[in-house]
C-alpha cells in the first residue's frame, strides 16, 4: 500500500493515481519512490495490458514539490541535477520504456513536470476544465522531464519555445487544436472515456501495441532507412505473437477475435 499514490489492477487494466490533492500531486522524495515501485510492479505482471495515470482532486500534477526547494539565506541550494538524475529522468525512462500502451487522463492543471509527465504518455485525455503549464521558466528552471524534447515535437519549435519562455496556460481545448494531446472530453465524461479508452487498449493485440510504441520512440532520430530496417524486425516479432494469428483466423472465419496479449 502507498501514501502518495493508489494503485488499481482489474481487467487488464492498471490504475495509477497521484494521490496529493490538497497540494495538486505534487512530486516529493516519497512520491517519486512509490512511483517506481508502483511502475515495477505493472511491468512484472503479465495480467496489465494498459496503464492508466490520473490524479486525485482537482488537480493532475503541479510537477515538483516546491516546499521544500526553498533555501534558507546563505544556506545551500539542493542538486537539482541529482534530482533529475536519480528520480526524474528514471520515472520518465520508466513509462517511455514500459511495453504496454499508457493513457493519461488529465483531470485538472498539469505543470511543471506535470505537464511534461502527461506528455510522455502514448495517449493523452484532458478533462476540458484541464490546463498545461511549462511552469519552469517562472522560477528560473528549465523544462525536464523530456519536455525540451517532446514538446516541440508535438506542437512545432514556435510554440514551445514561447510556451516554455512565457509559461503561459495552455487550455484542454487549446492543447487538442495543437495536437498536443489526443482529445479533450467534458469533464463530468472524463474518467468513464479514460477507463473506456484503456479497456479498449487492453483487449487489444498488446503485443503489438507495445511494438508500434517502440517504432515511433525511435522514428524521430532515425533516418527512413534505419527505420525501415526496424519495421523489418519488429514486424517479425509482431508476426510471430499467437495474437496476429488469432487475428488473421478471426478475419477468415467472420467473427470477433479475441486477444491474449502474447
Ligand atoms: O526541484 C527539482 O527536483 C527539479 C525538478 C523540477 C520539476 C518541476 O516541476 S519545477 C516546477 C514546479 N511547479 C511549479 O512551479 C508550479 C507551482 N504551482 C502553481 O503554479 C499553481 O499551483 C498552479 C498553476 C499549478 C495551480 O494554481 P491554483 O491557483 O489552481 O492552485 P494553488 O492555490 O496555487 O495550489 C493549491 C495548493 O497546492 C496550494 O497549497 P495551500 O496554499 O492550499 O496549502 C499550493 O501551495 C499547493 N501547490 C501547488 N503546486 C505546488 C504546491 N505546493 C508545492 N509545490 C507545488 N509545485
Amino acid at each position: 500500500t502507498y501514501e502518495t499514490i493508489q494503485l488499481a489492477i482489474a481487467d487488464g487494466v492498471a490504475t495509477l493515481t497521484l494521490n496529493r490533492p490538497d497540494k495538486l500531486n505534487s512530486f516529493t522524495t516519497q512520491m517519486h519512490a512509490e512511483l517506481a515501485d508502483a511502475l515495477k510492479a505493472v511491468q512484472r505482471d503479465d495480467a496489465v495490458r494498459c496503464l492508466l495515470l490520473t490524479g486525485a482532486g482537482r488537480g493532475f500534477c503541479a510537477g515538483q514539490d516546491l516546499s521544500d526547494r526553498a533555501v534558507a539565506p546563505g544556506g545551500e541550494t539542493p542538486d537539482l541535477g541529482e534530482s533529475l538524475e536519480k528520480r526524474y529522468n528514471p520515472l520518465l525512462k520508466t513509462l517511455k520504456g514500459l511495453e504496454m500502451p499508457v493513457v493519461c487522463a488529465v483531470n485538472g492543471v498539469a505543470a511543471g513536470a506535470g505537464a511534461n509527465l502527461a506528455l510522455a504518455c502514448d495517449i493523452v485525455i484532458a478533462a476540458r476544465s484541464a490546463s498545461f503549464i511549462q511552469a519552469f521558466c517562472k522560477i528560473g528552471l528549465i523544462p525536464d522531464s523530456g519536455g525540451t524534447w517532446s514538446l516541440p515535437r508535438v506542437v512545432g519549435q514556435a510554440r514551445a519555445t514561447a510556451l516554455m519562455m512565457l509559461g503561459d496556460k495552455v487550455s484542454a481545448e487549446q492543447a487538442e487544436a495543437w495536437g498536443m494531446i489526443w482529445k479533450c472530453v467534458d469533464d463530468a465524461a472524463l474518467a468513464e472515456e479514460a477507463h473506456a479508452l484503456a479497456a479498449r487498449l487492453a483487449a487489444m493485440p498488446t503485443r503489438g501495441l507495445a511494438l508500434i510504441k517502440r517504432a515511433l520512440a525511435a522514428s524521430s532520430t532515425n533516418t527512413l532507412e534505419q527505420q525501415l530496417d526496424l519495421e523489418r524486425d519488429l514486424q517479425r516479432l509482431a508476426g510471430r505473437t499467437a495474437d496476429y494469428q488469432e487475428g488473421v483466423a478471426a478475419f477468415m472465419e467472420k467473427r470477433q477475435p479475441t486477444f491474449q496479449g502474447r
